[in-house]
């Protein structure tokens, strides 16, 4: 029978979101925004399975605002996420890791939302086939967003952006697709995290990971220890901590470090534990951006019950000021990201 219980009624995404939508939880205009960006990662997912069958590995011999060298695959998923964007009607400003300044969406006639987004993260890995994935997050547009009649374009984007986008806590909406040993939808709209399995054969995203949670403790920690020497005093102190067998009843704690913020995140979220990415004495505010990676990401792992930090500070009340701004960031099980914070004095 094709009764709720039925075995074949599943949840597609589009079918969750109009669930959600009926529930009152989110409004038809924003289910649109979202699904463009299922559509946006659907389209990714299969252009990194190809890579090297489409000559589509290597450098695009451009360089990012962030000075970080463009993979070809960086610019093209970047114009993909813009295209199903805009096509979406509902976009007001768009703002990417890789494009320098935000951009206003011409064809917007209703919602004008406002979407932050890293459209390939961890694209150094797609040559070796390893982990990648797309980050967004959905603000709620401000009237600073108007873009009509503007006298200064650029600055008039960054107030925009930084008018909506603070602080994280905002968010309406933030989610990943990690392309991976499977292409995995994760999301959430302020009311849990739900995580959907891409099914080639029907070419839709399915829930399999209705309303997840992150475990409080975790024996995981992925960190790159290769910038250890430019540590801070108090968290070399944390990391030798984490490896003391004697701490921890003969059971120190174990490392994984995939080099894609997506595929650690979305361990430390099913398995518990710690990522982090903190500051060094090279990189005082570490590697990863406030707006596109770490405020979205500290948004659905507080959802699922964990915490974001910055080691001092909560992630998500932190108010950006500029668009490509950087801060240390550590995140995942509560417990975790707790015992790491005795380290630093807070703020
Ligand atoms: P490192 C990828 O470039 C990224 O932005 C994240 O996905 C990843 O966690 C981190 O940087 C890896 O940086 O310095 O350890 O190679």
């Amino acid at each position: 029978q094709a009764g709720a219980d039925s075995p074949y009624a599943l949840y597609t995404l589009t079918t969750w979101l109009l669930k959600e939508e009926m529930k009152g939880t989110i409004d038809g205009e924003l289910a649109t925004v979202i699904s463009s960006i299922g559509l946006a990662c659907k389209q990714i997912a299969s252009l990194v399975q190809r890579a090297s069958l489409s000559d589509m590995n290597g450098l695009a011999g451009l360089a990012n605002q962030s000075g970080e060298d463009q993979k070809k695959l960086d610019v093209i998923s970047n114009e993909v996420f813009s295209n199903c964007l805009r096509s979406s009607g509902r976009t007001g400003v768009i703002a990417s890791e890789e494009e320098d300044v935000p951009v206003s969406v011409e064809e917007t006639y209703s919602g004008n939302y406002v979407v932050v987004f890293d459209p390939l993260d961890g694209s150094s890995n797609i040559d070796a086939g390893i982990s990648t994935g797309s980050i967004f997050g959905i603000y709620e547009p401000s009237d600073e967003c108007s873009v009509d009649d503007m006298e200064n374009p650029e600055k008039m984007m960054d107030n925009c952006i930084l008018n909506c986008c603070q602080p994280g806590s905002a968010l309406l909406c933030s989610g990943y697709c990690l392309y991976s040993s499977s292409t995995i939808f994760v999301l959430t709209i302020g009311k849990g995290v739900y995580g959907f399995t891409y099914d080639s054969m029907v070419g839709e995203f399915i829930l399999t990971h209705p309303d997840l949670k992150v475990p409080n403790l975790g024996k995981i920690y992925a960190f790159n220890e290769g910038n250890y020497e430019g540590w801070t005093p108090k968290l070399k102190e944390y990391m030798d901590s984490l490896k003391s067998s004697e701490k921890w009843n003969g059971k120190p704690y174990s490392a994984r470090y995939i080099g894609s913020l997506v595929g650690d995140f979305h361990r430390t979220l099913l398995y518990g534990g710690i990522y982090g990415y903190p500051g060094d004495t090279r990189n005082p505010n570490g590697k990863l951006r406030l707006l596109y990676e770490c405020a979205p990401m500290s948004f659905i792992m507080e959802q699922a019950g964990g915490s974001g930090s910055t080691g001092t500070t909560r992630v998500l009340d932190i108010c950006p000021e500029k668009v490509h701004q950087r801060v240390p960031l550590f995140v995942g099980s509560k417990g975790e990201v707790d015992y790491l914070e005795t380290f630093f004095d807070k703020e």
